[in-house]
């Protein structure tokens, strides 16, 4: 193979939370993400009870795509964008999420947003659940903790299903469910799961417990999928980082091999429709006695995944410590700093041949078709007074990636469906909420206090990339 293959899909991404803004409009239902305020490299985000007056909530508003969204969409074309993925937030189908009948204003807002791209020769990509669950759930459930919430999501799942299926061809379940694995923190738990921990409460089985729930209501979603339309392709979605062992020690190999273990187990149950033996011995030696039954066990062998669509930002890496013989992975402690990579001004270890090891590394475990649905440079971004930006850096990144991507394919011969930048607008991001981190070949003129005229400008980086897709991949 010379390069990438016909009918290759490029795009780029985004979610609802992050770019929609109009957080009530249309009957939609407040969501985990309308509860987080805005934060800063090194200051957590604060999660709120509820709305509270006068604090900042950046996602209220995001960058209003909810408004504005044909004239990004007449910008996505101008690029030549084959796909655009995006979530269909869950809050605007079902508000508080519980309840049995959908919102029919949600449901024509996204019929709207899909038609518009179809118009423009873009195929939409969606995300079921991207960080953006309803609120409710959380505080009448306590989030995926609770079983029932496998019936919610299934509802919403059938409903936009049915709905979309003749507009819509690929769909993925959770987004970055393994984020979850880093559970001392308390972002990746309550925007994955909804999950709030008690003072003192043993953390780690709850997110099993709650990742086991997810897992069984992707399985049945994927099953459903297939009932209401065998064309529909259901993919997962997983948050690669590699972790390497700091060197070549064999007890740092075990640490690298025992972390991706704990990181990446999710993908063998999306794919092979069942528990590695190493996380089932794992639950017994911590006397972890989770909710599985058989039910769920046949739930997960019938709903395995037709491709893996995963994000790639940086690599990790990771080195043995005596006072951990068994090289148990916790990712709040085990990290350690890569000295042979740069970083980006928050700290993500820069490191495109990464994403060439990580496509091989995914091929080599599930040979199935892989989409790489997110990548990208979160950065600041000086914009000129008519708004243009000169963003060598990010296509300094962007370009390293797509050729290790290449080499991927060409060379070891991967199957690669596509590939959709993160970010491709500005937005709002999901770590910091701030607006300042920006990925976007368009900058959106709004600053992190929600100051600016919310206007469009193509930054340096549009007609580089516009140029990358009409040559399908060879102009770099
Ligand atoms: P932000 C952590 C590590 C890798 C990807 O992230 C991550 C996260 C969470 O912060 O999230 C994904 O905005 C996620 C997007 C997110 C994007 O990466 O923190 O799927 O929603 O915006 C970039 O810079």
């Amino acid at each position: 193979m010379s390069g990438f293959k016909e009918g290759f899909l490029w795009g780029g991404a985004v979610a609802a939370h992050q770019l929609e803004g109009g957080w009530k409009e249309g009957g939609k239902g407040i969501s985990v993400a309308d509860v987080m305020t805005a934060g800063a490299h090194g200051v957590r985000r604060e999660i709120t009870d509820g709305v509270l007056p006068g604090k900042n909530y950046p996602n209220h508003e995001a960058i209003d795509f909810y408004h504005r969204y044909k004239e990004d969409i007449q910008l996505f074309a101008e690029m030549g964008f084959k796909c655009f993925r995006t979530s269909i937030a869950w809050t605007r189908i079902f508000p508080l999420g519980d309840e049995l009948e959908p919102n029919e204003a949600g449901l024509q807002f996204y019929d709207d947003l899909f038609d518009e791209c179809l118009k423009r020769g873009i195929e939409p990509v969606i995300t079921l659940s991207h960080f953006e669950m309803p609120y409710h759930l959380v505080t009448e459930y306590g989030g995926w903790r609770n079983r029932k919430l496998i019936d919610f999501f299934l509802r919403f799942s059938k409903v936009v299903f049915t709905r979309y299926q003749h507009k819509v061809k690929y769909w993925m379940t959770f987004n970055e469910i393994n984020n979850q694995a880093n559970y001392h923190e308390d972002f990746a738990p309550f925007t994955n799961s909804g999950l709030k921990y008690q003072p003192g409460e043993d953390r780690e089985p709850v997110m099993y417990q709650a990742s086991h729930y997810e897992l069984v209501a992707s399985a049945l979603a994927v099953r459903a999928a297939r009932e209401i339309n065998p064309a529909l392709q259901v993919g997962c979605m997983i948050a690669m980082c590699p972790i390497y062992p700091l060197t070549c020690a064999p007890g740092d190999m075990m640490m690298a091999m025992n972390a991706m273990h704990r990181r990446y187990w999710f993908t063998d149950v999306h794919v092979r429709g069942k528990y590695p033996q190493h996380l089932l011995n794992y639950f017994e030696r911590r006397g972890f006695d989770l909710d599985i039954t058989d039910e769920d066990l046949a739930a997960l062998a019938e709903g395995c995944v037709d491709y893996i669509g995963f994000s790639y930002y940086m690599s990790f890496a990771t080195k043995a410590s005596a006072d951990n013989p068994q090289f148990d992975y916790d990712e709040s402690k085990s990290l350690v700093s890569n000295p042979y990579v740069q970083k980006s001004d928050w700290g993500w270890q820069i490191d495109p041949v990464g994403l060439r090891y990580s496509l091989n590394w995914f091929w080599d475990h599930y040979q199935l078709p892989l989409f790489i649905v997110e990548n990208g440079f979160g950065a600041i971004d000086v914009a000129q007074n008519d708004g243009f930006v000169d963003d060598q850096y990010r296509i300094d990144y962007l370009s390293a990636h797509v050729a290790e991507m290449k080499k991927a394919v060409v060379e070891d011969g991967v199957d690669l469906m596509g590939y959709t930048p993160w970010g491709c607008i500005d937005l709002v991001s999901a770590g910091t909420g701030e607006m300042k981190k920006r990925y976007g070949f368009i900058y959106v003129d709004k600053d992190n206090e929600g100051n600016g005229s919310l206007n469009r400008s193509r930054k340096k980086s549009f007609q580089w990339y516009k140029d990358v897709i009409a040559s399908n991949g060879e102009k770099l």
